[in-house]
């Protein structure tokens, strides 16, 4: 697994709003992670193969040539996978705190002491009814119970996740518990995780590869799923959407700011005292407040709002470029620290905004979910104060937006396909998968890197299956690169791409819905919003009764960046689900690691697809990348007989 390829000749990123914007921030001096980037080629050898290790302070150890062990004799096969646990973990805690902020609001509205209400009735009741609940009665005290019976589980001793328990296919459940991956709560796991890979505890490889299963399944229940359902609940059930994508989204006449993170909390309230605030801006010559998405903060207020995407992960400073983005604010995850040294270039002001994400130099408005009305004008003010003090002369806006769809919940897909069979709505999709119109289903999920073309592998891999008739999904930083080239609307680029089976699903589905056509790529959500597809997943196997290891279906990260994605795409290989990651990840340093994680069952006796039925696939280039998970979707047909 090498670090050296990468597809840098010519531009840096295939989007032309990002380079007109980097080559100002360059003649601005304003250093992007572009430039970063190169400083650190090349990388640390023993970092980036996994055989690092820092666990103690005898070292830092590492294994190369006849050094087969550390100091306290870790070989490179407990090295790199105890590394590789720790990833993972990092990742698991984000998503799983990420959850529990949401739950507290949830606790908070039930007891009235927020400025929030509950959007979807029908999924708090339902949700309610499934965890064994009263889900009668007060909107607002079911919301209470709900709440109760979630937080009670993060300190459970007994049993496992109550949202695995509610989520999950019976057959999966059968296939973890006989594995003994199942999760008694979210935070005794993540501390276990962490006690068993430090200094000289578990040491076996073949034990350890539990904790993988064990994790994706916390980030997957406590983290994925608890995340959406209560976002859902509390700010909506996402539903078609038309809004735009490109760094164009910026206007130069209004007051531009950019919500940027993960956690909907404050976004939420951020657009919704946009709205009430226009005349604040029109008072300083402003044209209004526009509000902009970076990110899966982004994700989730286009999702709710159609509040259009400037910019994925690396875009997150050249939109300061611009010269008229008044002000940035941010939540938790995927926060560059160099946001506000770059800021400093222009008058943007960077605004933090929780207890425990601070940047040096920034703004801090504290918020909690109490404060969050006082917390959203706040920002709002310090942005049209801002836009006072642009330099004119440093302005400039892109010209080129790109009009896009999002807003595709499984609730809102379902009820598309609900226009072709009102009695069964997902039998349309299962029989085009059985006459081969739908060859399989890709979810095109995750960052962007720095390392790679920023938007290469996600159009590269979107174009060549949909050739092939595959479903594509997306969600994250890959949805917005997808939005970006034109993939999320009926006519645009990606359409160009589509194989005559899949394009003619589309078009039945579109007409039916009363657009010419579905998108090419169903934007899904956020990074979170994984959870979308999986329920999508549980959805299609329950009705085929057959586990979601044996659907063609796999999901692909080409431009990977955060450790988030270890923390996902174990949840789907724990499913049973092939998971495509592109950019190298330290693991070469052990073959054993190497072959468990992307073997095939039939090749090593023990693998990750031995196991729970799906497996890595590695491959940095998008084109080869294409070919593999298209094999693998006809293997998996294969073994399915159709
Ligand atoms: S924001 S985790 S770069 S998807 Fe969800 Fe994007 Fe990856 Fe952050």
């Amino acid at each position: 697994m090498v670090d050296e390829w990468d597809t840098r000749e010519g531009p840096e990123s295939l989007d032309p709003t990002i380079m007109e914007l980097l080559d100002k921030a360059r003649k601005d001096g304003m250093e992007t992670g572009w430039d970063r980037v190169k400083q650190q080629y090349p990388h640390c050898k023993f970092g980036s193969s996994g055989v690092c290790c820092r666990r103690c302070f005898h070292g830092p150890c590492k294994i190369y040539g006849k050094v087969k062990r550390g100091i306290c004799g870790a070989d490179e096969n407990t090295i790199v996978l105890t590394n590789l646990i720790q990833l993972q973990t990092s990742g698991a805690v984000q998503h799983v705190e990420h959850s529990r902020e949401l739950l507290e609001t949830l606790e908070k509205i039930a007891k009235g002491t927020v400025p929030y209400e509950i959007k979807d009735e029908a999924k708090l009741r339902s949700i309610a009814e499934k965890l064994g609940v009263d889900s009668s009665g007060d909107i607002k005290e079911v919301a209470g119970r709900v709440a109760e019976k979630a937080i009670e589980n993060f300190t459970a001793q007994e049993g496992t996740l109550n949202w695995l328990e509610i989520t999950a296919n019976e057959k999966e459940k059968k296939k973890w518990e006989e594995l003994g991956v199942l999760p008694k709560n979210a935070h005794a796991e993540i501390a276990l995780s962490l006690l068993r890979t430090s200094n000289q505890c578990d040491a076996d490889p073949a034990n350890l590869l539990q904790e993988v299963g064990r994790l994706g399944l916390v980030d997957g229940f406590a983290g994925l799923h608890l995340s959406t359902d209560l976002t859902d609940i509390m700010f909506g059930t996402p539903k078609l959407v038309k809004t735009e994508s490109r760094l164009g989204v910026i206007k130069e006449d209004a007051v531009n700011i950019a919500v940027h993170g993960h956690l909907p909390i404050l976004s939420e309230k951020i657009v919704e005292w946009a709205e009430k605030m226009e005349d604040e801006a029109k008072k300083v010559g402003a044209s209004g407040i526009n509000v902009v998405g970076i990110c899966c903060t982004g994700n989730e207020v286009m999702m709710r709002h159609g509040i259009p995407l400037a910019s994925n992960f690396v875009g997150q400073e050249v939109a300061m470029a611009t010269g008229a983005l008044d002000a940035m604010v941010v939540d938790v995850q995927c926060i560059m620290p160099n946001l506000q040294p770059a800021s400093e270039c222009y008058h943007t002001k960077i605004i933090t905004t929780l207890p425990y994400i601070k940047l040096p130099g920034a703004m801090h408005v504290d918020f909690t979910p109490e404060n969050a009305d006082e917390s959203a004008k706040k920002i709002i003010e310090i942005a049209i104060e801002a836009y006072k003090h642009r330099d004119k002369s440093k302005i400039l806006i892109p010209e080129s937006t790109m009009e896009m769809y999002g807003g595709f919940s499984v609730e809102q897909i379902v009820e598309a396909l609900s226009k072709l069979n009102p009695e069964d709505p997902l039998q349309p999709v299962i029989d085009n998968i059985v006459n081969g119109n739908i060859l399989g289903a890709v979810a095109l999920v995750g960052c962007a890197t720095f390392k790679y073309k920023h938007d290469y592998g996600y159009t590269e891999l979107a174009k060549r299956l949909l050739k092939e008739n595959v479903l594509v999904v997306a969600t994250g930083c890959g949805a917005h690169s997808l939005a970006r080239h034109g993939f999320m609307i009926p006519d645009g680029e990606g359409a160009k791409y589509l194989g005559d089976g899949i394009k003619a699903v589309l078009k039945a589905i579109g007409e039916a819905n009363g657009l010419p056509s579905l998108p090419p790529v169903m934007h899904m959500g956020a990074c979170v919003d994984n959870s979308r597809v999986a329920n999508l997943l549980y959805a299609l196997a329950a009705k085929l009764d057959v586990p979601v290891s044996k659907l063609p279906a796999v999901g692909s990260c080409p431009e990977m960046q955060s450790p988030k994605v270890l923390s996902i795409g174990s949840y789907f290989l724990t499913l049973g689900v092939d998971v495509h990651v592109g950019t190298p990840f330290p693991i070469s340093g052990s073959q054993l690691v190497t072959d468990i994680l992307t073997g095939n069952k039939e090749d090593h006796p023990i693998t990750l697809d031995g196991l729970f039925g799906g497996k890595i696939i590695y491959e940095p280039d998008p084109k080869v990348a294409a070919e593999k998970i298209l094999e693998r979707i006809k293997m998996k047909r294969e073994a399915l007989g159709i």
